[in-house]
């Protein structure tokens, strides 16, 4: 028994150490959850989620079960997908939430405000895709590096908070020549190492802040530490990596930040090239849907083919299933209460199934009229992959 949990210990370990960062704090497993001999395996700060519903890739990236996605539109947060670059922050800074402070910057009045004071601007509740940059990764050939995330690095999920345009109007409005909303993210940087290499600063073109939301709360709850409690950005359409946990300052810039994350990291570009800043930075998602039901296996008969589909930074459209590897295609009936333009909808398509052996595919178009490709291009990071075929 032992044994086992050293092993694995040591795998997460080996396995958060891609950053000098990792070894400390979060990759450790808590004492308290050892001794009760439960949940070993999962690092403390998210010891809470349904360890069977995720795949734990690294003490930093867990990735929901395709299987455990589900069909009721709404993706329950102990389920939901966890990808930090930094360790998390500690724990502490929940004790008090609404004393958590946020720096607001490049507005006609510059000011920090706390989580108290935010709440009394306003508040709105709004459905988005979270979805990591590298969803999907794992169906490139090309072996490129970061997780192997397959289809469940995205969930559906409702945040409540203030609308980041609210706080702007009640500072003053943004100042001229402002192009870019620049957040940053409260992980404490360790000491002696260049914090530009290390801070998760993003920045996205002004034009997002319309429909950005400072949320404190998920999916009925207070924000958990895993998901950016106390305070987040979420940037509707946007991918994972432009919604700031932990928030403690949005800025409105006249250029994109010069971390390191925004110059050269989070961009697409041709295998074997290094990042850039004139690249395509990972702003906007792209159309998407995958099957969620049955995965590997049903019973024959009449089969629910199931899954999810999202139109990125436009709403979703229609989806059509396929269950002969592409060849043929009927459209599919969405399900369940359509939560608005940023939010994912579950789909559903009966079929009669004689035994054998099928391959089930789906093929989501957007509003704008974009339709999902069969293959999606090789890139270097893995990227953006909306293909259908490898998503059969
Ligand atoms: N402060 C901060 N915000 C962050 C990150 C981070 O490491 N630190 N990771 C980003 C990335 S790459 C993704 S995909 C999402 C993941 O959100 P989740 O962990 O709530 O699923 O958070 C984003 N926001
Ligand atoms: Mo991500």
């Amino acid at each position: 028994m032992t044994e086992v949990i050293d092993s694995r210990r040591r795998k997460l370990l080996v396995g958060g150490a891609a950053s000098v960062v990792a070894v400390a704090g979060a990759a450790a497993i808590s004492p308290r959850a050892l001794a009760a001999g439960e949940k070993k395996s999962f690092p403390s700060y998210v010891a809470w989620k349904e360890q069977d519903s995720l795949i734990l890739h690294s003490a930093q990236t867990l990735e929901t079960k395709r299987e455990a996605i589900g069909a009721s539109v709404i993706t329950p947060t102990d389920r939901l997908f966890v990808r930090n670059n930094l360790p998390a922050p500690d724990e502490s800074i929940l004790a008090d939430r609404d004393a958590w402070q946020v720096t607001i910057q490049g507005t006609k009045q510059s000011r920090t405000l706390s989580l108290a004071e935010l709440k009394t601007l306003g508040v709105e509740t709004v459905a988005t895709v979270l979805q990591c940059s590298g969803n999907g990764r794992a169906f490139f050939d090309h072996k490129a590096s970061g997780t192997p995330w397959q289809v469940g690095a995205a969930g559906c999920v409702l945040w409540t908070g203030v609308p980041v345009r609210k706080v702007v109007e009640a500072l003053g409005g943004v100042e001229k020549g402002a192009k870019f909303m620049t957040s940053t993210g409260g992980e404490v940087l360790p000491q002696g190492l260049d914090p530009k290499s290390l801070v998760v600063e993003r920045s996205v073109p002004l034009a997002a802040m319309e429909n950005a939301l400072l949320a404190w709360e998920m999916n009925g709850e207070p924000l958990p530490l895993a998901h950016g409690g106390p305070l987040r950005l979420i940037v509707p359409g946007y991918y994972g990596v432009n919604n700031i946990k932990y928030v403690k300052q949005v800025a409105f810039t006249e250029r994109e930040t010069d971390a390191k994350i925004q110059t050269s990291g989070y961009r697409m570009r041709p295998v074997g090239e290094k990042g850039a800043p004139d690249q395509l930075s990972m702003w906007e998602m792209n159309v998407k849907s995958w099957v969620t039901s049955p995965v590997t296996s049903a019973a024959a008969g009449r089969v629910q083919i199931q899954g999810v589909a999202f139109g990125g930074a436009h709403a979703v459209k229609s989806v059509e299933v396929s269950i002969d590897g592409g060849r043929s295609w009927r459209k599919a009936r969405f399900v369940g209460p359509d939560l608005g333009q940023f939010a994912w909808r579950p789909f559903v398509l009966e079929a009669e199934l004689k035994p054998g052996t099928y391959t089930i595919a789906s093929r989501a178009t957007n509003t704008k009229g974009s339709t999902q490709p069969e293959e999606f291009p090789e890139n270097e990071r893995g990227y953006g992959h909306n293909g259908w075929r490898r998503h059969a």
